[in-house]
């Protein structure tokens, strides 16, 4: 097997657009796995290879490729950079050992590049730049180098490679300091980020400062020795510069993922979930985790492993740790988009699919023995768009059910529920596009058909006065009667709900409070002004009446029902509407567009601050308000913002729209009877 220092293990990240699958594509034709480098408009690359990738031109799936560049191999993945599916991305970038960013030479640091940034950030993950898309029109190196070190650190965003011409005229590019034809005027520029590479390298180890301060110069393995520690440390960024479609910069790209990006073993250790780090080494007990799983419609289920340590053989039996099943190893497969080459051994730092395991799924940890913590689990972004549904044709609940179960397995940034006061069955993901493929793949692969709605608003109602009930509840039918009468006051209560019995002298017996208390509860569920759970209410029953053979616990549920309601319109009752705390990032330019839009959401800003180069909003809008927020973000920043949020409190719902809801409400029930 390949030794570990000869492994490199990397996630290719970025805004959408930027290039990363070319990208991609470009290092497998260079490297000669592939004899033409395919294109994402002519829908014929290695990493974009499902029909839905196609028809979008565009990523949606993390997908895993490796290659071979001098006497290294490469295990990588291309992953989306369309913000719906961050999913797939984020969990890519669990699996890696460095990440590399790519940029867009045009457009510069993107909302996109600052979310994986970030992510990479949170991970403390080491990162080099690749700066894109040079031979475009409007492309300018200098504006973008300029910028990434503005936002991301001068002192550690460092050139390596500097393109020589630009747009059309891109002919090359030249290295920093392996390269001696240098043209002229790149002069000035690649001596001062040669000096500055030198003094990190100096830096990183005393005895080679004073040598290079003596004078001395630095041997080839000395350069590569100190800059390793720089880069995986995360002080140092090396920056590439090229294009991926005309294959400029490539192959300097890929020297530099040999000479600087560390092996498995450079990185010595991996996280797991409990905080505990452990030594990486081939032959350590086996340890993996399953970062992503699909369906392949030949081969069934693949989970895809990266191996952190040890060995794993076919063969072998191995334990999920997260479900604590025993799985055995049947094929290993190293795959390059659809391409599949089985592997009997994977070590440190590889990528491969399993086929035919069991019960495990994205995010589990698989090892070989021995081993009693799982790795660190992969963090997924929160659903922030939801569809209400219900199945096309009848009786097929438990069908969606079933398949959704399946689906949010592996890409669980997929949320199906039902939501407990609207009743709803309610789906939930990232956008509308990421929504939209889950119910392709229901209807394509489960062969169920949803039928999908916006979700109700979970309203609710409370009160802001006081209130009295008295109700008798009377009935003779027959032989015995119906008989229960209760008393009761409201009041509003901050602290939620609250019952207390306050009946003297028995005139309700013991025995048949708690049926009151029942019946307060069940109106609490529906309440008078529009059918909404009922909240932040303090109730005292201080009075009623029974009779010795015809009350029973139902007659005093009814009663109590019947006080509550009639005590609920004394008390000035009001509807309640969920707030979100919203934060969105959007370019400058946009500013104007999205407050203006946010004020006509009844939207109240909290804050705005400039961050990494863009602009960030806090606001608390209500929720009903923000159904949509997804696509609307996208049409007004053509896909150049982002946004997450998450419920903060309810809030009354102003007055006049109060009022078209209730009269909405009060007609359906009008209908009903
Ligand atoms: N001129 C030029 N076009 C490029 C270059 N790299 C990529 N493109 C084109 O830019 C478009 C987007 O490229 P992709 O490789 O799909 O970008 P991506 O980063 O993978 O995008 P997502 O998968 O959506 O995140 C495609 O039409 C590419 O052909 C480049 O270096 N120069
Ligand atoms: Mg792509």
């Amino acid at each position: 097997m390949k030794d570990v220092k000869k492994i490199r293990n990397f996630v290719v990240a970025g805004h959408s657009g930027s290039g990363k699958t070319t990208l991609c594509e470009a290092m497998l034709f260079k490297s000669g796995v592939i004899g033409r480098q395919g294109s994402v408009p002519q829908k014929n690359t290695v990493s974009d290879y499902t029909a839905d990738e196609q028809d979008r031109q565009g990523s949606i799936y993390a997908t895993p490729l490796n290659c071979n560049w001098n006497d290294c191999e490469f295990y990588f993945i291309d992953t989306p950079g369309y913000g719906e599916f961050i999913g797939e991305t984020s969990a890519s970038l669990y699996a890696a050992d460095i990440m590399l960013m790519v940029v867009d030479g045009v457009n510069g640091i993107e909302v996109g590049s600052n979310r994986v940034w970030n992510l990479a950030n949170k991970l403390n993950l080491p990162r080099c730049i690749f700066i894109n898309n040079l031979d475009r029109e409007r492309s300018d190196y200098y504006r973008v180098i300029e910028q990434i070190q503005e936002v991301y650190g001068k002192t550690r965003c460092i050139p390596f490679t500097v393109p020589v011409g630009k747009e059309n005229s891109l002919s090359k590019v030249v290295h920093v300091f392996r390269d001696a034809d240098v043209p002229q005027d790149l002069e000035a520029f690649v001596m001062k980020y040669r000096e500055h590479i030198m003094d990190t390298i100096a830096e990183s180890d005393e005895e080679l400062m004073t040598r290079y301060l003596d004078g001395e110069e630095l041997t080839e393995a000395e350069i590569s020795a100190g800059l390793h520690q720089a880069i995986q440390d995360g002080a140092m960024v090396p920056v590439f510069a090229g294009s991926a479609i005309k294959d400029i910069g490539i192959g300097k790209l890929l020297n530099g993922v040999v000479n600087l990006f560390p092996s498995p073993a450079d990185v010595g250790k991996f996280s797991q979930e409990d905080g505990t780090e452990t030594a990486i080494s081939p032959d350590a007990p086996a340890e993996a985790l399953v970062f992503k799983s699909l369906i392949d419609p030949f081969v069934g289920q693949l989970n895809f492993i990266r191996v952190f340590n040890g060995t794993f053989r076919t063969d072998q039996e191995v334990t999920n740790l997260t479900t604590g099943t025993k799985e055995k190893i049947v094929a290993m497969l190293t795959m390059n988009g659809k391409t599949q080459k089985p592997v009997t051994e994977a070590g440190p730092g590889m990528m491969v699919a399993l086929t035919k395991l069991k019960n495990t799924h994205t995010n589990n940890t698989l090892a070989s023995g021995g081993e009693e913590h799982e790795m660190r689990k992969i963090k997924f972004p929160a659903p922030v768009m939801y569809y209400a549904f219900t199945t096309a044709k009848r009786g097929e609940e438990d069908k969606a059910a079933a398949a959704l179960h399946k689906l949010t397995e592996s890409d669980p940034t997929i949320e199906f529920k039902r939501h407990e006061e609207t009743h709803e069955l309610l789906l939930g993901g990232m956008g509308d596009q990421h929504l939209g493929n889950v119910i392709r793949k229901l209807k394509e692969v489960y062969k169920v058909e949803l039928v999908t709605s916006t979700p109700k608003i979970p309203y609710r109602e409370t009160i802001t006065g006081k209130g009295e009930g008295h109700y008798r509840h009377k009935k003779q039918t027959g032989g015995h009667g119906q008989f229960a009468e209760v008393h009761l006051r409201i009041a509003a209560n901050p602290d939620g709900f609250e019952f207390s019995n306050d009946v003297v002298g028995g005139n309700i017996p013991r025995n048949f409070i708690p049926a009151v208390e029942k019946g307060i509860a069940e109106s609490m569920v529906n309440g008078p002004l529009a059918g909404c759970k009922v909240e932040n209410v303090k109730v005292s029953v201080y009075d009623g009446k029974y009779h010795p053979v015809d009350s029973s616990e139902m007659a005093f549920k009814i009663a109590a029902r019947g006080a509550f309601k009639e005590a609920m319109h004394q008390a000035k009752p009001i509807l309640l509407e969920p707030v979100m705390e919203v934060k969105i990032v959007v370019p400058d330019e946009f500013m104007g567009d999205i407050t203006g839009d946010l004020n006509h959401k009844r939207g109240r800003i909290m804050g705005m601050e400039a961050e990494e180069g863009l602009q960030v909003i806090r606001a608390e809008v209500p929720q009903t308000e923000m159904a949509k927020y997804a696509t609307e973000l996208r049409s007004m920043t053509q896909g150049r913002g982002s946004f997450e949020m998450e419920f903060n409190r309810y809030e009354a719902v102003p007055p006049a729209l109060a009022a078209e809801l209730i009269a909405k409400f009060q007609a359906t029930q009008e209908e009903d009877e």
